[in-house]
């Protein structure tokens, strides 16, 4: 039963998607008042970043209770409902587990970290050593620190591999493990469809008497990955789900070469239905000046690999452009001026929808967002960028430096909330928005965009639709076709339907030769006939049915 290999998937960013009772943070009742909007849009599954209560320092991903629903969103009871009124238009809801690490203030951490003989001590990762003696050089994520924090009454040190709030669980102890399977079975047993797993990539550590290799000292993340056990972890996992039958595992692959990537994915192995690969995303965390966004050669060398190397073992694509971790798609690989912005947004919902593989729409991006711009530091929630900050010192070019970057690639950048209406607070909220709500151009909001047929919203309805009766579009071959250096051109066919999608990636018109002879119908994002001019205008994406 692969469901989910049909289906579309949209991220819901709960703080930032609705707020329904002013308190200036979305909410769970706030997803259930917009569940019609998600259906309308073709969602068959809303994966819901996590909901654990916790004290936020990484907004959810340090939870203090994996069995309860922070204040904030909601209740068990609401969670009952949404998975309710979910089912009944259709959609299956799926849950983010952070299974790697905890808040330092999870019960648990808290009686480990006071006595060695604790029996939660086991359940996290500790090595001895002097105050001053970190065990290596291992370094943390969202700092430029290390990834060990010493610890005073226990007199030993403690793994985190990003912020030292988040402390490293021990999968090597069977206790851990069998608490974390029941935290999935509790969840299951309410109704959801499955979990987004926080990087699961981690769960199993390299061995800890070794400093990190010179070669991943840029992207620690690579070594910290594919530890010895995780398999064996996953496959533990896998019959959790199965107790379960139908429900899926979309694991996020951080760290994760794609070489490695079908041993986690490939149905026979009875792991990870599909996983988030991050070598497209990673032609956008260029550390330069000034953003520029990756040539065409190397976005579509990105895709071409991870497919080929997936179809390969008959296993199956994650298509995504952008999450909460990241700038907004349409700033990375788009073109976010004015002239430009709805064409290119049109132009990457077509990529997203059309080719081989689950596409996941991160909210907002199928209205064409773009990046809150921020002015001060203090505008930014990421504890990362605060980390950075900080780590700046007085130093003013550092703190330029770090300034630059977090406005144009920072993670807050993509997690403004979404825009309902183009009102000030953007239909998000009656109080005060969390995070900085930017004024935009007229025409990006949905209530905008449900009057205007031209809009990026009405484009990927048509798209969800016109995906959802094809058999080629979603599950059919994928053939890469050469064009000019502009265009990204490729074909899906199954049986007798076959589709030609040609996209212009660029400002200027390109001549995409004779790609739209023996079209029998087709499909502009720029609404004209495409048969009239053998030219794509900028932007434009066309869809032959040969
Ligand atoms: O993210 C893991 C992670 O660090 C990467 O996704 C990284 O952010 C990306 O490659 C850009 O550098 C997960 C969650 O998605 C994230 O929100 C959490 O902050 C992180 O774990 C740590 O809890
Ligand atoms: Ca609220």
């Amino acid at each position: 039963m692969s469901w989910w290999r049909d289906a579309v998937i949209y991220q819901v960013y709960t703080r930032s998607f609705q707020d329904s009772n002013g308190d200036g943070i979305g909410d769970l009742e706030g997803v259930i008042q917009r569940l019609d909007y998600l259906a309308a849009l073709g969602v068959d599954v809303i994966w819901l970043s996590p909901l654990h209560p916790g004290p936020n320092i990484d907004l959810g991903y340090d939870g203090t209770d994996y069995l309860q629903v922070a204040p904030e969103f909601g209740t068990l009871d609401v969670v009952d409902r949404l998975v309710t009124e979910a089912k009944r238009r259709g959609i299956r809801i799926m849950m983010d587990l952070v299974l790697d690490y905890t808040s330092t203030a999870h019960p648990w951490f808290v009686q480990a970290r006071s006595s060695r003989t604790s029996p939660f001590y086991d359940w996290y990762i500790w090595r001895d050593g002097a105050p001053d003696q970190p065990p290596n050089d291992w370094t943390a994520f969202f700092s430029s620190g290390s990834a060990w924090t010493f610890n005073q009454p226990t007199r030993s040190w403690y793994l985190h591999y990003f912020t030292v709030d988040q402390p490293e669980l021990n999968w090597a102890n069977p206790h851990l493990r069998q608490a974390m399977h029941d935290v999935m079975r509790f969840w299951l047993s309410r109704g959801v469809a499955g979990f987004r797993l926080d990087v699961i990539s981690f769960l199993s550590k390299p061995p800890l008497d070794q400093n990190l290799p010179d070669e991943f000292r840029s992207a620690p993340g690579r070594f910290y990955a594919n530890g010895p056990e995780l398999h064996a972890y996953l496959r533990e996992i896998r019959a959790v789900l199965d107790e379960f039958p139908g429900t899926v595992a979309l694991g996020e692959g951080f760290g994760i070469d794609l070489a490695d990537a079908p041993h986690f994915v490939a149905p026979q192995r009875r792991e990870l239905d599909l996983m988030f690969l991050f070598n497209l995303s990673a032609l956008t965390f260029a550390e330069t000046a000034e953003y520029r966004r990756p040539d065409l050669a190397q976005i579509r060398e990105a895709l071409e690999r991870v497919d080929t190397i997936l179809s390969g073992k008959n296993a199956w694509p994650t298509v995504f452009l952008g999450n909460h971790d990241v700038a907004r798609m349409l700033n990375r690989f788009g073109n976010p001026e004015a002239p430009y912005r709805a064409a290119s947004a049109k132009l990457l919902i077509t990529l997203l929808l059309t080719l081989r593989g689950t596409p996941v729409i991160y909210q907002g991006d199928e209205i064409g967002m773009v990046n809150t711009r921020f002015d001060t530091i203090g505008e930014f929630r990421d504890i990362a960028v605060w980390n950075a900050w900080t780590g700046a010192g007085s130093d003013e070019a550092a703190r330029n430096k770090v300034l630059s970057r977090a406005r144009q690639v920072g993670r807050d950048t993509g997690r403004g909330a979404v825009r309902w209406t183009g009102d000030t607070r953007a239909g998000f909220t009656t109080g005060t928005p969390w995070i900085k709500v930017d004024p935009d151009l007229p025409g990006f909001s949905v209530a905008e965009q449900e009057d205007d047929d031209e809009s990026p919203l009405r484009w990927t309805r048509r798209l969800s639709e016109l995906r959802r009766a094809s058999p080629a579009l979603r599950s059919g071959s994928l053939d890469w076709l050469e064009a000019g250096p502009q265009i990204l051109c490729f074909e899906r066919g199954r049986d007798a339907e076959r589709w030609r999608i040609i996209l212009n990636w660029s400002d200027e018109p390109a001549d995409c030769g004779n790609l739209l002879a023996n079209s029998r119908a087709a499909l502009s994002s720029l609404a004209r006939e495409p048969g009239s001019s053998p030219a794509l205008g900028p932007w434009e994406a066309v869809l032959v049915r040969l």
